[in-house]
């Protein structure tokens, strides 16, 4: 079913101690290489992670889309898929996805959570942020998400040189998948997959992140996102680079 692709699967991780040997317990065995992204936890992360068998990277540049910016370019597998080190998502489907994307001639598939089998695996002010900025997406793009704001996406490396992918921060969340959906065309989809309760404590910030979603959106609805960079005088995020542009 895997047509002898090689499958890394990539996890960003800050402060997991708790939740990243359940993650990597729950990564099928077919998997070639786990790269962990750590943002410099002070944990013991990195050490768990290493002793369970992952690539660890310690990257010192905060942000979660520059976790997987670095991780995208030090793994290599021609498949990619990603999920939190928190227990949450459901990489043990992972077979299942990759036969979903064999069987549909697919590129890209974001792992939707919504709308949630167990209500209880999100707080309320999450699940209410995760709805409205899908509905948002939907209405701005004019197409029906399911889950803008997934973490577990898998696709085939292939695809990444088309993606545009400009944040460093939570905004790569809806980033990568918008930059999928206009760029792939029928070759991008979603999955429906269940979702856990998290383990450990939470990284997000909810109710910012939600406003800077928002605004990330219009921007890139808009097409101003290195204008806006420019006005706030943030400096230009790094782009992707693979080793042998390196
Ligand atoms: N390397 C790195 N990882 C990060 C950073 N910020 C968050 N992460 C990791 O990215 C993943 C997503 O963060 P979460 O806190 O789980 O955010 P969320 O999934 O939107 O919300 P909850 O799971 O409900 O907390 C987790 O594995 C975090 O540890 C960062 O700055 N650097
Ligand atoms: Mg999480």
């Amino acid at each position: 079913m895997l047509n002898g692709l090689k499958i890394s699967v990539v996890i960003p991780t800050l402060n997991e101690a708790k939740g990243i040997r359940k993650t990597m317990g729950l990564i099928p065995k077919f998997v070639d290489e786990v790269v962990v992204v750590d943002g410099n936890s002070s944990d013991g992360t990195r050490d768990i992670a290493a002793e369970c068998g992952a690539k660890v990277i310690n990257e010192r540049r905060r942000g979660y889309g520059r976790a997987f910016k670095t991780g995208f370019e030090n793994c290599t597998g021609d498949l990619i898929a990603t999920a939190d080190g928190d227990g949450t998502y459901p990489i043990e489907l992972l077979e299942q996805i990759a036969g979903h994307i064999a069987k549909n001639d697919l590129d890209f598939v974001s792992c939707s959570r919504l709308p949630l089998l167990d209500k209880k695996s999100m707080e309320p002010v999450n699940f209410f942020g995760n709805y409205m900025m899908t509905k948002a997406a939907s209405f701005m793009w004019l197409h029906a998400f399911d889950d803008i704001l997934s973490g577990m996406w898998v696709f085939r490396r292939t695809c990444l040189p088309k993606l545009e992918l400009h944040s460093d921060s939570w905004n790569f969340s809806e980033e990568i998948k918008l930059q999928a959906y206009m760029n792939l065309g029928k070759r991008f989809a979603e999955y429906h997959v269940p979702y856990r309760e998290r383990i450990g404590e939470t990284k997000l910030m909810p109710w910012k992140v939600g406003v800077d979603n928002i605004c990330y959106m219009v921007a890139m609805r808009t097409g101003t996102v290195p204008l806006i960079r420019q006005l706030l005088k943030r400096p230009a995020s790094e782009p992707l680079r693979f080793a042998n542009e390196k």
